[in-house]
């Protein structure tokens, strides 16, 4: 009853949404198709920190439209959705007063989408968790893996932690009303000291807040395995599998190549006998707009549940 797990166990399919910067350039960096996931262009191509900053310039997305992506959310049959509050790109998609590289003081928007979908996921019934970077920021001269701008002798991790990571989490966990989880990625510097810091100051703010596995050290509530896993056998313990529905997190536009809605349903299927909840992707584009393949196939799987399933 009192489990604070209780209604992430029950709630079995949740939405990922990967939004950001990298959502402009979508894939194609200096007329090359690039290969690799797209969230993670700054850090492949070595992109200097000015010069992706300057990517905040364009991104006014007309289309974003929260109720609709929240609505979508109901339609495939999931009950939480977790977006990248923060990616490893060091920008906050979010209004944050620790720095002006944010979505509302950097961009010619000016708005904070959060708010909008905190207010959604209220209505609708479904829970908001936010997605934050904890480790990887290139953009923070302190944070990890960027040092083709900051050489890396000079970092030091302590003072990312107490200038960016808990200042800008103590925003999310008090402006946007009760939140689900915070959804920790890619421990890959992180002491155990760190990591077990950034869960209390977690639950210091909002005790029934979930973390994710990959707070680092096994720390988090639940487990989470790599991405896309899918288990031979039964799990033991709490897991979720995070997925994606064609091969990028972040938007891409020459990433055609969708997973059918016959596999998600039974990916669905398999995760949940297994014991894993599943988290499944969606990357909308710089205009807001959720592609249209990503919409079809959620609500392929929402109708296949709302035949089959038995909530
Ligand atoms: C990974 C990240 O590095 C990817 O960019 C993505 O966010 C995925 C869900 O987790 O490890």
């Amino acid at each position: 009853q009192n489990d604070p797990l209780r209604w992430w166990r029950e709630s079995r399919f949740g939405m990922f949404i990967h939004w950001g910067l990298y959502a402009i350039p979508a894939g194609v960096w200096q007329g090359q198709r690039v290969p690799y996931i797209g969230e993670w262009m700054m850090f492949r191509e070595k992109i200097p920190v000015a010069t992706y900053a300057a990517l905040a310039a364009q991104f006014h997305p007309r289309h974003f439209d929260a109720a609709a992506w929240v609505r979508l959310a109901k339609q495939a049959g999931m009950r939480y959705l977790v977006i990248t509050a923060k990616h490893h790109d060091g920008f906050a998609m979010y209004r944050t007063s620790v720095n002006r590289y944010n979505v509302v003081d950097a961009t010619p928007w000016h708005h904070d989408p959060m708010v909008d979908l905190a207010r959604e996921c209220r209505r609708q019934g479904v829970r908001l968790c936010f997605y934050y970077s904890q480790d990887l920021d290139w953009h923070h001269p302190d944070g990890a893996w960027n040092d083709w701008d900051y050489p890396a002798a000079a970092k030091n991790p302590a003072r990312y932690l107490r200038e960016k990571v808990k200042p800008q989490l103590r925003e999310l966990l008090t402006r946007y009303g009760p939140v689900g989880m915070i959804w920790f990625d890619t421990p890959l510097t992180l002491t155990k000291a760190q990591s077990a810091s950034i869960r209390r100051f977690v639950k210091k703010l909002q005790p029934r807040c979930l973390v994710s596995g990959r707070i680092g050290h096994g720390l988090g509530d639940y487990n989470l395995p790599r991405d896309n896993f899918l288990p031979p056998g039964r799990l033991e313990g709490d897991w979720e599998t995070c997925a994606t529905l064609n091969h990028t997190w972040g938007f891409k536009t020459h990433d055609h190549e969708w997973k059918s809605a016959e596999n998600l349903i039974t990916t669905l299927v398999d995760l949940v006998s297994k014991g894993a909840n599943y988290l499944l992707n969606i990357g909308p584009d710089a205009d807001g707009v959720v592609p249209a393949p990503s919409v079809q196939r959620l609500r392929a799987v929402g109708a296949w549940l709302e035949r089959n399933g038995d909530a």
